[in-house]
């Protein structure tokens, strides 16, 4: 069975899960800590610690940098999930490029103000150490200082995309693409710990978001 080693609330996870669920097949999560990779350290023969991980058969998946969809397209060829065709793939790459720096940065900040109910106690010092290691001493109270702003940033930058799907029932297409899971990945982190809802002015944003939880490929032709 395919696995998928994750924390629940990243959002590069809650992609691939997504992806999976839509795919309607079987599969086993392993939820590891924030702070220790040992598992996924195993897996990839110590060639990566970042998540996720999928795992099916003999074959162990991750990315190879921070543009790759390696997992996305390895799921997308094997359950023939038309998440990639040829014809919209420069307008996914540029895309994905923004969903996962300019969307992810405001999405995973606010999550972290909430880290200390996000986190079990035992990884709670690793995941600070860890968090202040790549930003800075203090960001997490940084971050929570900067609520406000951080929040008024994502409203402004879902805007593009409110607009899109006003006009269509997907991002690009009338049918899900990969950008949509990946919009939707982001979205569940900033989504996770049940603090916020998506900006109440991108009304056609809330539609989109309640069809991308439910679809299934069985939805659409192929
Ligand atoms: N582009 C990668 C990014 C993955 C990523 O940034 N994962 C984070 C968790 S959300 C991670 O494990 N980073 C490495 C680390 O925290 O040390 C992907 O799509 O999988």
């Amino acid at each position: 069975m395919i696995e998928l080693v994750q924390f629940p609330w990243s959002p590069f996870c809650i992609v691939q899960r997504r992806i999976l669920e839509f795919a309607g097949v079987r599969f086993k999560i392993t939820n590891i800590p924030n702070g220790d990779r040992s598992r996924v350290w195993k897996l990839t023969k110590e060639r990566y610690y970042g998540v996720p991980v999928l795992k099916d058969g003999r074959n162990v998946l991750f990315e190879l940098n921070d543009d790759t969809q390696v997992i996305s397209k390895y799921l997308d060829w094997k359950f023939n999930l038309g998440l990639f065709p040829k014809e919209l793939e420069g307008v996914q790459s540029i895309l994905w490029r923004f969903i996962e720096n300019d969307i992810e940065g405001p999405c995973f900040k606010l999550s972290d103000i909430h880290w200390k109910e996000l986190v079990p106690k035992a990884d709670q010092l690793r995941f600070v150490r860890h968090k202040e290691r790549k930003f800075g001493r203090g960001c997490l109270d940084q971050w929570r200082a900067q609520e406000g702003e951080l929040r008024a940033q994502l409203e402004a930058r879902l805007l593009p995309f409110e607009e899109m799907v006003r006009y269509r029932a997907f991002l690009i297409d009338d049918r899900p693409r990969f950008v949509d899971f990946d919009l939707f990945g982001m979205l569940g982190d900033f989504l996770y710990t049940g603090h916020y809802q998506l900006p109440k002015a991108h009304t056609a944003l809330g539609e989109w978001h309640r069809r991308m939880s439910r679809i299934k490929h069985t939805d659409f032709h192929t």
